[in-house]
């Protein structure tokens, strides 16, 4: 019975008219190479064979009759592969790219590469074709992944609780130590992979006293066991760093980014750490962040700081992803001028140009923090000298916490296809991190994780469908949310038609349902403090954190603009800095970022921004209560222990939706004393 453990690579088996076609090509897998990774692909194509076309796959070699599936590197042995691909189609596949080709005149499918990590993608891009029906007859096609790095972030604890974690706890520590059961990790990796990850960060950025000890002596070896399994899947493994490590381990009495005795500690360390895993990635570093230690209590700045981790790692290849993630979290709501979307470009911006050739910066996607909608952060476009990734959160903190179901491949593809103007008059955010439009040497992206121990990973069985879309997207920016929500909910589910187009319905429609009852117009949190669920609209309006909204009994919103505000809208390049700072242009759904205006301001929509906070709180809730509905049609089409998780989670949705339309309603009309349009019940 399927528990959603096994995601999507549970190899539903396929229908009897499709079977027939494919299975001709993979009765037989020829295998030349004995290497790990090209083995664990050879395995996964046993395994996904034998589930969803039902036979057991049996070995080939160079001379046997009969067609079949040939993988291995470009003159690596498999005489197949060599035969079948031409010196331009393997000049054109790249490191962790794969060509695949259907060949008639060899009688077989054969998949070639670079690397084995190319092997093995090829691999999985062979079981997704099956596994989606796609047919497998004419295949020619060579792939490269668009983004160099395409990274998970962990927020796991050595404690094994997750920061922002909504799916159980950690699978790689427990109380305080390694866990000893390493299945659920290589699993894991497996899943990983199939999706195109190439690196992963396993602990927290707000690394705290255990973990600092993570690339010392004591625990390097439980590091490295967990990197020996993620490079059989062709993922680099990453710590992240305490910036204080040398004082905090009482080994120096400084952290000082300038001073010779610290640079030569982190040296000490590098070598260290790359004498047990000579393949490391690197640092994840948060520094001067959400009080975390940085290079500001010496006066040094953030290029001091990262740079002096990089000379300690670069002669190893190893990389440090410095994240731009710096504000100030002690603000006094009573002033005015400090505004945290300012932030991180103010911090960085000036430093363009001053890090090291192996430094990344890396970007949340928006100027705050993951929210259901804010701006895209300015930062994309402006850092013209700087190697940067962009960050999203798969973890829903902001968007349901995997108790309702939010898939939010469609916000990470506005912001990859919004213009940044950089240079010229279309330059798309996804042209800005893939490197492609200055050059970087390294970019890409990278997210926080949504897993933990429950049984499906994700708590929510439809939050899969993140995790499986980011690494889509990453790997292929251009793949549309559509498609990549039908391939998740074939791969999971199977083909039926009625499961496909009501569980893609409910995915397309949830990013716009979950704005639609929660903080209205971009203005964003109205959340409860600390653990973030649940409305509460002053909940953070008298707080330290810079999150406000402003709201009085005449109107709403932060006016950040050039002439009345905080300036904001100035970090902006061309017409992206018009567009925001004019009211008559600015778009709705970004209105109370950008303006603090009265509510009977009349949207683009026509509608006054109270009857659009009436509105849609009202059709919110209501179409929260339809994703039930259209759910409950599916029962006995899928199996129960699958169909009854998410219905049991979009029952609590469609109950915490309403609790969500009644205060933001009440609150407002409480505010304002103007009555809905419509009459209905507000409190
Ligand atoms: O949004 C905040 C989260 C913190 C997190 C921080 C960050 C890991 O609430 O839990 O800390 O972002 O991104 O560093």
């Amino acid at each position: 019975m399927k528990s959603g453990y096994e995601a999507w690579l549970s190899y539903p088996l396929q229908p009897a008219a499709q079977r027939a076609g494919d299975l001709q090509w993979c009765k037989t897998l020829y295998v030349a190479e004995e290497n790990d990774t090209i083995q664990a692909a050879a395995q996964e194509f046993r395994r996904g064979v034998a589930s969803m076309l039902g036979i057991e796959v049996v070995a080939g070699s160079a001379g046997a009759a009969g067609p079949c599936v040939a993988i291995g590197t470009f003159q690596g042995g498999n005489t197949l592969v060599d035969q079948v691909f031409d010196e331009q189609t393997v000049r054109s596949v790249g490191p962790e790219g794969y060509a695949i080709r259907t060949s008639a005149a060899h009688h077989c499918i054969a998949i070639g590469a670079a690397s084995p990590a190319g092997v093995l993608y090829g691999v999985f891009h062979l079981l997704r074709l099956i596994g989606t029906a796609s047919g497998i007859e004419a295949l020619d096609e060579a792939v490269n992944p668009v983004n160099k790095l395409r990274m998970i972030n962990h927020w796991d604890n050595f404690d094994g609780s997750v920061e922002r974690g909504y799916a159980g706890k950690s699978f790689f520590y427990n109380n305080n130590r390694f866990v000893d059961n390493l299945e659920r990790i290589r699993d894991y990796a497996v899943l990983m992979s199939s999706v195109g990850i190439n690196a992963i960060a396993i602990n927290n950025v707000n690394v705290h006293e255990q973990e600092t000890l993570f690339i010392s002596p004591a625990y390097l070896p439980y590091v490295s066991r967990i990197a020996d399994i993620f490079r059989v899947y062709g993922i680099r493994l990453f710590l992240s760093i305490n910036f204080a490590s040398p004082l905090q381990t009482g080994e120096l009495d400084t952290a000082d980014p300038l001073a010779p005795e610290v640079r030569e500690w982190w040296r000490g360390k590098a070598a260290e750490i790359y004498e047990a895993i000579p393949d490391f990635g690197g640092f994840v570093v948060k520094a001067d962040s959400e009080n975390r230690p940085g290079p500001f209590t010496y006066g040094r700045d953030h290029a001091d700081g990262a740079n002096m981790l990089a000379e300690a790692l670069e002669q190893f290849d190893g990389l440090v992803i410095w994240r731009c993630f710096v504000y100030n979290c002690k603000q006094d709501w009573r002033d005015r001028k400090t505004d945290r979307a300012r932030a991180a470009y103010d911090h960085f911006k000036p430093l363009d140009g001053r890090f090291k050739d192996n430094v990344i910066l890396q970007i949340k996607n928006g100027p705050m923090d993951f929210q259901v909608r804010e701006p895209v952060s300015p930062l994309f476009g402006a850092l013209q000298q700087t190697n940067h990734l962009i960050e999203f959160q798969i973890a829903q903190e902001y968007t349901g916490q995997q108790r309702h179901v939010c898939y939010l491949v469609p916000q990470w593809k506005e912001v990859m296809e919004f213009n940044t103007y950089a240079q010229g008059e279309h330059v798309p955010v996804k042209h800005v991190v893939d490197g492609s439009l200055w050059g970087n040497l390294h970019s890409g992206m990278a997210a926080v994780s949504n897993v933990g121990d429950d049984l499906n990973w994700t708590g929510h069985l439809l939050a899969q469908a993140n995790l499986y879309g980011y690494g889509r997207l990453a790997w292929n920016p251009e793949l549309s949310s559509e498609a990549i929500a039908e391939e998740w909910v074939r791969l999971t589910f199977g083909g039926d038609p009625a499961v496909l187009d009501t569980v893609t319905r409910i995915l397309l429609d949830s990013w716009s349902i979950y704005e639609s009852y929660t903080a209205p117009l971009g203005v964003g949190w109205m959340v409860n403090p600390d653990h973030h669920y649940g409305p509460n609209v002053d909940g953070y309006e008298y707080s330290p954190w810079g999150t406000y909204h402003f709201a009085d009994n005449l109107g709403i919103g932060v006016d950040r603009t050039v002439r009345t505000g905080t300036g904001y809208s100035a970090q902006y390049i061309g017409k992206n800095v018009e567009r925001y700072e004019s009211l008559a242009d600015c778009p709705d759904e970004l209105l109370l970022f950008f303006h603090h205006v009265p509510y009977t301001h009349v949207l683009h929509s026509g509608s006054t921004v109270i009857q659009h906070i009436y509105d849609t709180h009202f059709e919110g809730a209501e179409r929260a209560a339809e994703l039930l509905t259209l759910w409950t049609r599916l029962n006995g089409k899928l199996e129960e222990a699958l169909y009854t998780q998410v219905e049991e989670r979009l029952k609590e949705q469609a109950e915490h939706a309403k609790e969500w339309r009644d205060k933001i309603n009440t609150y407002f009309y409480r505010k304002s004393g103007i009555q809905d349009k419509q009459e209905r019940t507000i409190y």
